[in-house]
């Protein structure tokens, strides 16, 4: 007999701020070995992307490209956003400052703003929100000054804030990611498995790694093609999948969830 699944969506986005990725895109960040990417391609999946966060319901803010900073179509690392407020993050790789003036911008006439401040270091792919909880990963981008800072925003605003430590990732959320309904994706070799122990755990192994960043976006989970278990093990929790080609994002270390920042 099939089972009925309720799934909750306690916070709907509305909107989303994204970046096309500019002429320069090639020469970011990475450590991925996986050859140049293709601007042409990477702009046809970013259409892609900007499409699917459409289905889901999400009017787009689309910023120009920024030839000045590669990496800049990875928005999501420049702040920290919630339905209320947002927090402009202070980017760990110094390659990288700089990106969040214009993201302040744009979100200053739309969110009540605080900012993260030297010598803290955030990006916003360390920080995981799950429900009341927000989970903060201590990575090579994300230190202990900007940790405290952020946890200090967050829990003046009552929410409940853990510190845990990444390694051997780039971003905290490059390893877990939080579905919703208390489902919760996770890599094998996350260091700190234990602490999720309470949420329904979806173990992605080794050759499905990159979709362990697979992203809720109201009625839809968007996951990167080619990753079938994955896939069917978020299907059968009971989600709508929205499938995208990121061939050219994954070159340069960036996953579904950098590419917007949605609230
Ligand atoms: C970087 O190394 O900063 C970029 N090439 C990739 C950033 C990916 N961002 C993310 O996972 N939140």
């Amino acid at each position: 007999m099939n089972s009925i699944i309720h799934l909750t969506n306690k916070s709907m986005f509305t909107k989303a701020i994204v970046r096309r990725p500019a002429h320069t895109y090639a020469n970011g960040i990475t450590t991925s070995n996986l050859g140049k990417p293709d601007i042409n391609l990477a702009l046809k999946q970013h259409d892609a992307y900007c499409e699917a966060l459409i289905k889901c319901g999400l009017e787009l803010i689309i910023l120009d490209p920024d030839p000045n900073f590669p990496d800049s179509c990875f928005v999501e690392d420049t702040a920290v956003v919630t339905n209320d407020f947002g927090i402009i993050t202070r980017p760990g790789d110094s390659r990288r400052l700089g990106e969040e003036v214009e993201i302040k911008k744009v979100l200053e006439p739309l969110l009540k703003l605080y900012s993260i401040n030297a010598p803290g270091k955030l990006e916003g792919g360390d920080i995981m929100q799950a429900d009341n909880n927000f989970y903060i990963g201590l990575s090579n981008r994300t230190n202990l000054s900007g940790s405290k800072q952020l946890a200090d925003i967050l829990t003046n605003h009552n929410y409940e804030v853990y510190s845990i430590p990444v390694c051997n990732l780039l971003h905290f959320k490059t390893g877990v990611n939080y579905l919703g309904d208390n489902n919760l994706l996770l890599h094998r070799e996350f260091c700190s498995k234990d602490d999720f122990k309470s949420y329904n755990r979806t173990i992605i192994d080794n050759e499905e790694e990159y979709a362990a960043n697979s992203l809720r976006v109201n009625d839809y989970v968007i996951v990167p093609k080619g990753f079938p278990k994955t896939k069917m093990s978020i299907e059968k929790l009971g989600y709508k999948i929205i499938e995208l080609e990121l061939s050219e994002y994954q070159k340069m270390d960036g996953g579904l969830s950098c590419l917007s920042l949605r609230f």
